[in-house]
């Protein structure tokens, strides 16, 4: 019986027919992308941290209000993916949970400290750039909750990115200060965004089983290479150098040849000892027990309404 359930469900992602909540689907595959969802709503919600650290010290109102607004995306597209991941059966609360106990990962990226403005460009550049290749082809992934929460986070990630370039831009344009500036945040976060994409293909233990359920569309390593080909032309549009002296142009594979990745820094980052893990899970926890009244007050008044509703309802 069982095998029959998990043939018929692999002929369906086969075939392209989208998975919904209520169909049958293995527990593996619930148990996967329950785990890939509320870790990617996880990183959203912390991924706002690094950013908001400079809204009050953005340069003039346009950059402010511009930074204000994706910040909030963020925080919307925490949101969103934490109700597709509800519709799995797990409630915000235990995925917080497991957030704040640390069970649960976030993506590495954002355990890293934002020095100075030009870091807003660097993300926007660089992290957005490498969210945008990870995330387009989610839009496509065989549960349909996760892929149409995908399609307008994507939308929303594609206004980050230029964000952060027009940031880049301007500061190359401007004083040598402010390109050393650009070409400093560069030197920071290139390598901390190819190790976005995870670990080497053969080294990634769930990427077999996600491909073939249509979970990942690509592998860790195409996405990688994917990213590092198309930022390398909008690096040298800033006049800016990418700070690995391996990167070489490929005329036989047509993609450009780049140096190893420190995976002992991955590694060390995901386990938690990175610059800043302390610092954004306290921040996270921190903002939960404050917020604890909100809750109590939210649900004292659902509940009083409900009464009043029922006393109303019986006494007619
Ligand atoms: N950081 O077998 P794989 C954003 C873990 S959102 C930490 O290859 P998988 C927007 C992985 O979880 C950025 N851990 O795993 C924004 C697994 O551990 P587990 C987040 C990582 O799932 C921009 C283990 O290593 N995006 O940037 C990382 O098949 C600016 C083995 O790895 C998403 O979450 C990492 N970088 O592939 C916000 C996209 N990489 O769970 C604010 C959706 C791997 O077994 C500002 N997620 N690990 O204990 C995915 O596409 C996949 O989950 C991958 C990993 C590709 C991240």
């Amino acid at each position: 019986m069982e095998i029959n359930l998990e043939e018929q469900f692999q002929k369906r992602i086969d075939e392209e027919v989208k998975i919904e909540p209520r169909d049958w689907m293995p527990e593996k595959y619930r148990k996967t992308l329950l785990r890939q969802i509320s870790q990617h709503a996880h990183s959203e919600i912390v991924g706002m941290l690094p950013e908001g650290n400079w809204i009050t010290r953005a340069p003039n109102l346009r950059r402010k209000v511009a930074l204000l607004a994706k910040v909030q995306d963020e925080a919307g597209h925490g949101l969103y993916l934490y109700s597709a991941a509800e519709t799995l059966g797990m409630s915000r609360d235990e995925m917080l949970e497991e957030l704040h106990t640390g069970k649960a990962k976030y993506s590495s990226i954002f355990n890293y400290p934002t020095l100075t403005w030009a870091d807003m460009g660097a993300i926007g550049w660089l992290v957005d750039g490498a969210a945008i290749m990870n995330q387009v082809p989610l839009c496509r992934t065989s549960y349909g909750p996760y892929a149409r929460a995908m399609v307008r986070v994507c939308k929303e990630e594609s206004f980050h990115q230029r964000q952060g370039y027009e940031i880049m831009l301007t500061l190359c344009k401007g004083s040598e200060e402010q390109k050393a500036m650009a070409q400093d945040a560069l030197n920071r976060w290139w390598w901390p965004s190819i190790m976005m994409f995870g670990p080497n293909d053969d080294n990634s233990p769930n990427s077999a089983q996600s491909m073939k359920w249509k979970i990942k569309r690509f592998s860790n390593d195409e996405l990688r290479q994917k990213f590092v080909d198309v930022t390398v032309a909008q690096a040298e549009i800033l006049g800016l150098t990418i700070p690995d002296k391996d990167l070489k142009w490929n005329e036989a594979r047509g993609h450009y040849d780049f140096g190893a990745i420190n995976w002992d820094e991955f590694n060390n980052v995901v386990a938690g000892n990175g610059p800043c893990n302390k610092q954004r899970l306290k921040a996270r926890v921190d903002a939960w027990e404050k917020g604890a009244w909100v809750r109590e007050a939210a649900t004292a008044y659902a509940e009083k309404r409900a009464k009043r509703e029922k006393n109303k309802i019986e006494a007619a």
